[in-house]
């Protein structure tokens, strides 16, 4: 997932997909997140790692502007730059601490990180006979791998309107009747592409695929199960000729070919 990619690993963050009516589900309309269930959220949290990874690397950048909020301006920093790295995924961020103007906060942090698997939100109805009466204990996330030190940082959620009825048309029509020119795979811009060579493999029928890349086979009755997958076994050692040596041997590189 680019997201992770972005901030996770160098900066001190952890990215949990999820979709929007697992939690809207266990709460009150109140405290729903302004989403169709079907969307596709990710909760953002930060780990201790995000201290030295993070804050103190933006804190030295930052000397000279006006700090107010150190911590949350650094995640804010970091969710804005990775929201311009990507401009074709429209990233809209809430962040934890933001309310409306009920005060009544837009997310509910904890019920998203459970619902996403990101950390275990313990309250107290999952104490049987909680000894506490009419008392207000306030539930607690814990993270499998940090317990309680880490923090969470917000939802990020795709814009709202998504993709255009025409545009899914399009992605839809491409899969199903126009696969075999490759097009429809760039719906978005890759980041790395199949070489040429690796599009001739995949183009290949499945049959067909061990001659293309020379090993020599001999074929046995084809599965009547899934006659366009015959089933086949080799009765011979596998043998490269000198045509798919440069394919199979580590030795050579294959040629680097450009994109479609
Ligand atoms: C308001 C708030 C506070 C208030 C009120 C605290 C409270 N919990 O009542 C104050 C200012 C006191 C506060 C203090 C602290 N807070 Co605070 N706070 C928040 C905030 C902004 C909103 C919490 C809230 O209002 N929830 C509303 C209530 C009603 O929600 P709820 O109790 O979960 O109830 C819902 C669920 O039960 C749900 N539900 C029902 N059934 C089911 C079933 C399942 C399976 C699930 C998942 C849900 C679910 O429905 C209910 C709603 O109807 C959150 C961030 C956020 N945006 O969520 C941080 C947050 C909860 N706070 C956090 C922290 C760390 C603290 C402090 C330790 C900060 C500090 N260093 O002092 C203290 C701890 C004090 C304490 N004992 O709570 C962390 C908790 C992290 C964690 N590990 O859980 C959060 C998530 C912030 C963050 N960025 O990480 N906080």
């Amino acid at each position: 997932m680019i997201l992770s990619r972005e901030i996770e690993w160098a900066f001190g963050f952890e990215v949990y997909p999820f979709q929007v009516a697992w939690c809207n589900e266990l709460l009150p309309p109140a405290f729903h997140l302004p989403l169709p269930g079907p969307t596709l959220a990710f909760l953002v949290l930060s780990t201790p790692a995000m201290f030295d990874q993070a804050l103190k690397p933006f804190l030295q950048s930052h000397h000279l502007q006006p700090l107010t909020d150190p911590v949350n301006q650094c995640v804010a920093y970091h969710l804005r730059r990775v929201r311009q790295s990507l401009p074709e995924l429209q990233m809209e961020v809430i962040a934890d601490y933001e309310v409306y103007p009920n005060w009544c906060p837009k997310i509910l942090a904890q019920a998203a990180a459970h619902v996403s698997g990101a950390a275990y939100y313990y309250q107290c109805q999952d104490v049987e006979a909680d000894p506490w009466g009419t008392q207000h204990i306030a539930g607690v996330c814990i993270h499998p791998r940090f317990g309680g030190l880490f923090a969470i940082r917000g939802v990020v959620k795709p814009p709202d309107s998504g993709p255009s009825r025409a545009a899914r048309i399009t992605l839809l029509e491409g899969f199903n009747f126009h696969w075999h020119d490759w097009t429809n795979r760039d719906a978005v811009t890759p980041q790395e592409r199949y070489s040429e060579e690796q599009k001739t493999y995949f183009s290949t029928p499945p049959a067909q695929r061990l001659a293309l890349l020379g090993l020599a086979q001999t074929k046995e009755e084809p599965s009547t199960i899934f006659p366009e997958f015959p089933f086949t076994t080799f009765t011979k050692k596998p043998q490269i000729p000198n045509s798919a040596r440069s394919w199979l041997s580590p030795s050579v590189s294959p040629p680097i070919s450009p994109g479609p």
